[in-house]
């Protein structure tokens, strides 16, 4: 089956090891210079408060928006050998620290639930630091659910979430 990407491919972005806002920057680049990539919009990056353990700093979290002909798979695989560029390391711990997240959060309208790939991915809804810089790239985007992005975005605590000048 072939995925129609029309209603726009987003990428989730998060850090909060090392350099936070170098790493994001970095893989920003990186997906940006990708010869089967093409970034069309990025958000600002946020500061957020740990979902999950408490015991670990910070994240910093963005959100990008991409055109490509990879197919859903072929696109993880493509941002997890990024992530690998770039110094992450798979620690067993599942809500852990790390040096760079991507995330594949939607791609256009498709619902994928393999062992590899969820899309969208499970973590959308309830996460301030994917809705805010979500919302900020495509404020009109109606998720595939048919719920709007503003929605969720009202739905959600900000407290935690700060924009950087970046
Ligand atoms: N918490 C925040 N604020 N940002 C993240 O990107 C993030 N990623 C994760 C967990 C550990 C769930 N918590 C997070 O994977």
């Amino acid at each position: 089956m072939k995925y129609n990407p029309s209603t726009g491919i987003f990428i989730g972005l998060g850090a909060n090891l090392g350099n936070p806002v170098q790493q994001l920057t970095d893989a920003l680049a990186s997906i940006a210079s990708h010869a089967e990539i093409k970034l069309l919009e990025r958000s600002h990056f946020y500061s957020s408060a740990p979902m999950g353990p408490k015991d670990q700093p910070d994240y910093v979290n963005a959100v990008c928006k991409v055109s490509t002909n990879l197919q859903p798979l072929a696109l993880l695989h493509e941002l997890q050998a990024i992530e690998q560029q770039h110094g992450r390391v798979r620690k067993a711990e599942r809500w852990g620290a790390r040096t760079l997240d991507l995330d594949l959060l939607l791609y256009g309208d498709a619902y994928i639930k393999t062992d590899e790939l969820t899309v969208p991915h499970y973590g959308i809804k309830g996460r301030e630091f994917v809705l805010v810089p979500l919302f900020e790239i495509q404020p009109d985007l109606i998720m595939p659910d048919n719920q709007s992005i503003a929605h969720w975005v009202r739905e959600c605590d900000l407290t935690s979430l700060t924009r950087l000048m970046n």
